[in-house]
């Protein structure tokens, strides 16, 4: 039986890291073999509720209003186009629905759509998940009432490294959302971005901190950078894409059980570096032509991988 461990320390992670890539795959594969069938990924499909004109100064992000990016801003959208959108998901084979919007926290007047919103995708018989920035315990009480099933709510890299990237909030706000949302019961999506100019040892202290809360969030999303233009990080240094597939294989030993998602970043890959994170454990990822307000690979090329690897969607 795989053990769950909450007592990682950073040398052990970077040890991981450390090891042959192909020890470190065959570590990952035979762990991810022992929890999950190693042939289904769990497919959700993002929309944008809300976009730009964000207060928060994210580096990375197309949303910051001081980022120029030449991104248009719009209100919070209607419910009807949400629950279109939603419906054309399911149609396509998405068993989650995830609900993103640029804001730093919800206001009340936006908040009671949202939760209309909540209520409707569920009717569709389909999972919900929102990523709205920071909850306070009301509104976190307000979505678990509504049935939300997943909070989205990144650490997105170190504690370190974090106040380089961001400076407008703390990690230890993002920790306090997150442990509203444990406490309340809903289930927790969060993970980070690999790709910022962060070091190897980032990487390890982002893992850790996810793997030592005191339950492992249930989805662990690992984004690879998308460099926007107008953006603080839009000219860092590639990354190479082994340490990207690294990173999926050390989150999978040190979180057995915890859907890993190959989130954004995947049209910069090619379909054998998705194959080799498939490979190190990744089981979910974001169908659909758009993320948020990037590129994905269109939901036709994705199920011809599919298709390629004999890999199943989940639902
Ligand atoms: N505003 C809310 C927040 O920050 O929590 C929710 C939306 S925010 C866009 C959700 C997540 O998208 C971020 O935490 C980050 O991990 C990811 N993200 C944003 N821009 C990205 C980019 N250019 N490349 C990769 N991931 C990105
Ligand atoms: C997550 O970890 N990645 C998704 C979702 N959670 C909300 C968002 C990726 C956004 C990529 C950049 C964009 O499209 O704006
Ligand atoms: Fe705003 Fe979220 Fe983008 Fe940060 S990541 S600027 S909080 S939308």
């Amino acid at each position: 039986m795989t053990e769950l461990r909450h007592d990682w320390s950073i040398d052990e992670i970077i040890a991981l890291f450390a090891l042959p890539f192909n020890d470190l795959i065959f570590r990952a594969q035979t762990i991810h073999r022992e929890n999950f069938d190693p042939n289904a990924v769990q497919v959700s499909t993002l929309l944008s509720i809300k976009t730009g004109g964000c207060s928060e100064d994210c580096g990375y992000c197309s949303q910051s209003a001081r980022n120029k990016t030449g991104l248009e801003r719009e209100r919070l959208i209607a419910l009807e186009e949400v629950v279109e959108k939603a419906q054309a998901a399911k149609e396509k084979g998405a068993s989650r629905f995830c609900m993103g919007a640029a804001w730093r926290s919800p206001k009340e007047k936006d908040f009671v759509h949202v939760l209309d919103m909540v209520r409707e995708v569920r009717k569709l018989g389909m999972e919900t998940c929102m990523t709205l920035g920071m909850l306070d315990d009301d509104q976190v009480q307000r979505l678990k009432d509504e049935g939300l099933d997943y909070y989205n709510h990144n650490l997105d890299t170190s504690p370190e490294y974090y106040g380089d990237v961001i400076t407008t909030r703390t990690y230890q706000d993002r920790l306090d959302t997150l442990s509203r949302v444990r406490d309340a019961g809903m289930s927790v999506c969060s993970g980070g971005i690999v790709g910022m100019g962060e070091s190897s040892r980032d990487r390890a202290s982002l893992l850790q901190q996810l793997a030592n809360m005191p339950r492992h969030p249930e989805s662990v999303p690992i984004n690879m950078l998308v460099k926007v233009e107008g953006t603080p990080l839009s000219d860092v240094d590639d990354l190479d894409l082994l340490d990207f597939v690294r990173t999926i294989a050390v989150a999978r030993i040190i979180m057995p059980k915890s859907m890993v998602r190959l989130s954004a970043g995947r049209t910069e890959m090619t379909d054998e570096c998705q194959a080799l994170c498939f490979l190190a454990g990744a089981n979910s990822m974001f169908y659909g032509e758009r993320l948020l307000t990037t590129d994905n690979p269109g939901a036709d090329h994705d199920m011809e991988l599919f298709d390629r690897l004999g890999i199943h969607s989940l639902q």
